[in-house]
């Protein structure tokens, strides 16, 4: 599928599973820690500099935001897990809406791929190995994107690529794709990986 890029808007914030939309368009989620760069992501895959809110206070905004984009798909910004300080209650709100997203989502079937980010940092931790299990388990499709990769020297570059080559080649994924919303470094990769799984 060609889509245009710059046609894209926040069409629904979405704080209930109750508020997520029936348009029958594709879904294209994107699932991460909490400061991992999943606004930053959408903001460059649309040639935008604020369309996504990036945070500046990591983990508050608890909600699921469906960018609508050239009236043909969904970017659906899920909200980052993670957060060191979280309280039970948001903890609560936090797995009440994703997995209302995975499992009672009238367009579940119309979700075709996830763009799971790992800090190219930190690597993959406890909760991205949950997330990652869990999507495998699922049968969602679903591409490892290492993100931040501006930040990494030569001697991290090889071994986030080794740890997250094995994480994905374990778990039956596709090779992750190294990100970074300062270099562009993998956004032209990641616009064709969404067109292909759309089809
Ligand atoms: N150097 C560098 N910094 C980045 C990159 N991507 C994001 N950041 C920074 O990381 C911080 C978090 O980025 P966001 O895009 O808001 O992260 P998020 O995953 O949407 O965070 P939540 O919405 O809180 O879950 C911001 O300070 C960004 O400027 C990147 O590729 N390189
Ligand atoms: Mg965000």
């Amino acid at each position: 599928m060609i889509f245009d890029t710059s046609r894209a808007d926040l069409r629904i914030t979405a704080g209930l599973p109750s508020q997520f939309p029936r348009d029958p368009l594709p879904q294209i989620a994107f699932s991460g820690r909490s400061n991992v760069g999943k606004s930053s992501l959408i903001n460059a895959l649309l040639g935008r500099n604020a369309l996504a809110r990036v945070s500046s206070s990591p983990g508050k905004t608890i909600t699921v935001n469906f960018y609508e984009i050239d009236r043909k798909l969904f970017f659906v910004d899920l909200p980052g897990y993670g957060y060191a300080n979280r309280s039970k209650e948001s903890q609560r709100v936090w797995q009440n809406l994703t997995d209302g997203y995975f499992t009672r989502n009238p367009n579940r079937d119309l979700l075709k791929l996830v763009l799971q980010l790992v800090d190219s940092r930190i690597g993959a931790t406890k909760d991205d190995l949950t997330m990652i299990d869990w999507l495998t388990k699922t049968g969602v499709p679903y591409l490892i994107v290492a993100t931040k990769s501006d930040k990494l020297n030569k001697t991290e570059r090889a071994a986030a690529e080794k740890n997250l080559s094995e994480l994905a080649a374990k778990s039956g994924a596709p090779a992750p794709v190294f990100f970074s919303s300062k270099t562009k470094e993998g956004k032209d990769e990641l616009l064709s990986g969404i067109a292909s799984a759309l089809g």
